[in-house]
């Protein structure tokens, strides 16, 4: 399968310095080697460069840190993005924060759109990132990438002249939640969002979550996205990113969702976002998102996939 990376080095979103490492470290880790051990093509399209910031937009988003940064990047993610997609190929978007999604998934909305394809969005993430302008407790805006995504009016001017091409609720899950605010659980349940928490995952199992899932999507139509946030994954395992949250998935459950992932062949673009190297212990968080990365892409014990009939 061919591959592209795009570095997306991003911290704008949130209050923690140190993402816009994030891309550098998966390179460090390995990302490509291991891709391309498992017989992939990789093309790395180096990194998102946006223009430069606009006058400040503190006036237009007042609770939000950094509008006009945010503004440019999404802009610039949101193309780069898609010239990627367009090229074929399967890209990995490294951040970088949260943020990026709004313009990551905003480009494959839109290249679904273009190529007839039904997007779904696999949220992994201890939090929902929900949020607006309005109910944000921190003007963080990865906190908002979701809300942004199903066209929330107050953040639509993010990306002006590229008509969004809005994300129905019922095409987004989020697994991993175990972090929520409260107006963001009051918007999420208006909005029919599909959420679960680490109590299903707990009670239930990723697997069976995962395969009901991935039972409803057709795979004759379906462009899956997984956005994976390293929070998703427990702080002991994964303690690079600024935003940790006690009790997230263990090493196999994280490995497993991949490996189930690879098998279904429904993923047609992924995120890799908020690796903050400066937060973590000798590059431990970054080898295990390449690794889970390559978990997504084939490496695994045994091949399940179904043999074509002869
Ligand atoms: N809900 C909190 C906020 O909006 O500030 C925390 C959001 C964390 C977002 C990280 C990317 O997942
Ligand atoms: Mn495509
Ligand atoms: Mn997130
Ligand atoms: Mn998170």
């Amino acid at each position: 399968m061919d591959i592209s990376l795009l570095g997306i080095p991003l911290e704008a979103g949130n209050s923690v310095p140190g993402t816009l490492m994030g891309p550098a470290a998966l390179r460090t880790a390995g990302i490509a080697a291991m891709l391309t051990g498992l017989g992939h093509e990789v093309r790395d399209y180096g990194d998102v460069v946006p223009a430069a910031a606009p006058a400040n937009l503190s006036g237009q988003w007042p609770t939000c840190r950094n509008p006009g940064e945010i503004k440019a990047w999404t802009e610039a993610i949101h193309d780069r993005g898609l010239d990627v997609l367009r090229a074929g190929g399967v890209p990995i978007f490294m951040g970088g924060d949260h943020a990026l999604s709004m313009g990551t998934v905003a480009a494959v909305s839109r290249h679904c759109h273009e190529t007839g394809r039904d997007l779904a969005v696999l949220w992994l993430d201890a939090h929902a990132d929900f949020n607006t302008p309005d109910t944000t407790p921190s003007g963080n805006m990865h906190g908002m990438p979701l809300a942004f995504l199903t066209g929330e009016p107050s953040l639509a001017g993010l990306l002006a002249g590229r008509d969004l091409v809005t994300l129905a609720p019922e095409a987004i899950h989020i697994f991993g939640l175990r972090s929520i605010d409260l107006d963001e659980r009051m918007r999420l349940d208006e909005h029919g969002i599909d959420c679960i928490d680490m109590r299903a995952i707990d009670e239930t199992g990723v697997s069976n979550l995962l395969r009901e899932l991935l039972a409803k999507l057709d795979p004759e139509r379906t462009h899956l996205h997984v956005s994976l946030d390293v929070d998703f994954i427990d702080p002991s395992l994964a303690p690079a990113v600024g935003t940790t949250v006690p009790g997230g998935a263990t090493y196999r459950e994280a490995h497993l969702i991949m490996e189930m992932l690879h098998d279904s062949g429904l993923v047609g673009s992924v995120d890799i976002v908020e690796l903050n190297p400066f937060l973590d212990e000798r590059g431990k968080s970054a080898r295990l998102m390449a690794e889970l990365a390559a978990s997504l892409f084939g490496r695994t014990v045994l091949d399940r996939r179904p043999r074509p009939t002869a």
